[in-house]
């Protein structure tokens, strides 16, 4: 399924030569918009009026916290040197327009370990063949090398993160959501599988898919307490949003359907997760994702 839902492998457009995530049009907007509260909050300190300084502070008080982009590395490719492996150091291997790795990389934001684990980019149109030899005999992304030893599979490794590193914590401790949360990990592939096969097919979007969006919808209402899957942010909305992320856009671009149009809970998740620094942080430019995936799927 994995390779089915979204192959990054070998492509021309594979993005080795734009990681780190290339500072798209639509990064540098959001960045600039989210700035302004913070220019705002300053002006009206100058203007020395109480009442204009209390509601530009409520204002930046409202406004996403947002950090600048992690100046991260080049991506590595099949003539560069492997880094000094296990010696200590923790490394979360990813291609930086995996949705899998994008997965352990938001883990690894959120608890706040950009020091802790080390991001190294790794281009999989043009492999280093260390990599297979030496970190990860599965040859995918993302693996993570964490006190001498290699693990893989993009959900055990957003569990593992939470469960091995500081930070704030990726589960609630409610039994109901934890139960609820292991269903909805469970699905993640189906629900993949049901999208991706209208991307690929000719003609309208197919029931199946309908289904599944609309089984999304119904999973974000179930708890009250939040927009999220289980009410607050937790390992299961990194589980799927770079997936919501991919889906979006491609409905958008290839089928001209919004899946979000008559979804509130699905459109609520996408705003509020897109105020989560750590994910926004790991987000490529829309535009790429949507020409790279067309390109591939030999759409015009
Ligand atoms: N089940 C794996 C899937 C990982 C995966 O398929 N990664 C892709 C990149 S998006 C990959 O490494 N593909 C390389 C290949 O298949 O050769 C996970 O969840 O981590």
């Amino acid at each position: 399924m994995t390779s089915l839902a979204f192959p990054c492998r070998a492509s021309p457009l594979t993005p080795a030569s734009i990681s780190p995530p290339v500072p798209s049009p639509c990064i540098k907007i959001r960045r600039s918009r989210r700035a302004a509260p913070h220019r705002r909050l300053i002006a009206a300190r100058s203007s020395s009026s109480p009442r204009t300084v209390a509601m530009a502070a409520a204002a930046a008080a409202a406004a996403p916290v947002i950090s600048p982009k992690e100046n991260l590395p080049p991506s590595l490719t099949s003539t560069s040197e492997p880094p000094p492996l296990f010696d200590g150091t923790t490394r979360l291997y990813v291609a930086y327009h995996c949705p899998y790795a994008q997965r352990a990389w938001i883990a690894r934001n959120y608890k706040g370990l950009q020091d802790k684990i080390k991001i190294i980019g790794i281009d999989l149109a043009d492999r280093p063949a260390w990599y297979k030899e030496k970190v990860y005999p599965q040859n995918k992304v993302p693996s993570l090398e964490h006190n001498n030893e290699v693990k893989g599979e993009s959900l055990d490794l957003v569990k593992y993160i939470d469960s091995n590193f500081d930070g704030p914590a990726l589960l609630p401790d409610d039994s109901a959501k934890k139960q609820f949360a292991e269903e909805l990990l469970v699905y993640t592939d189906e629900s993949n599988k049901a999208l991706y096969s209208s991307i690929t097919s000719k003609g309208d979007v197919a029931e199946e898919t309908v289904a599944a969006l609309d089984k999304i919808e119904a999973a974000l209402g179930k708890f009250s307490d939040g927009p999220f899957f289980l009410g607050q942010f937790s390992l299961v909305d990194i589980a799927y949003v770079p997936f919501i992320e991919r889906f979006q856009i491609f409905f958008s671009g290839i089928k001209n359907y919004d899946i979000t149009k008559d979804r509130p809970n699905i459109q609520k998740f996408i705003e509020e997760v897109n105020k989560i620094d750590a994910y926004t942080q790991t987000k490529l430019d829309p535009q790429f994702l949507l020409e790279h995936t067309k390109k591939r799927l030999g759409i015009e």
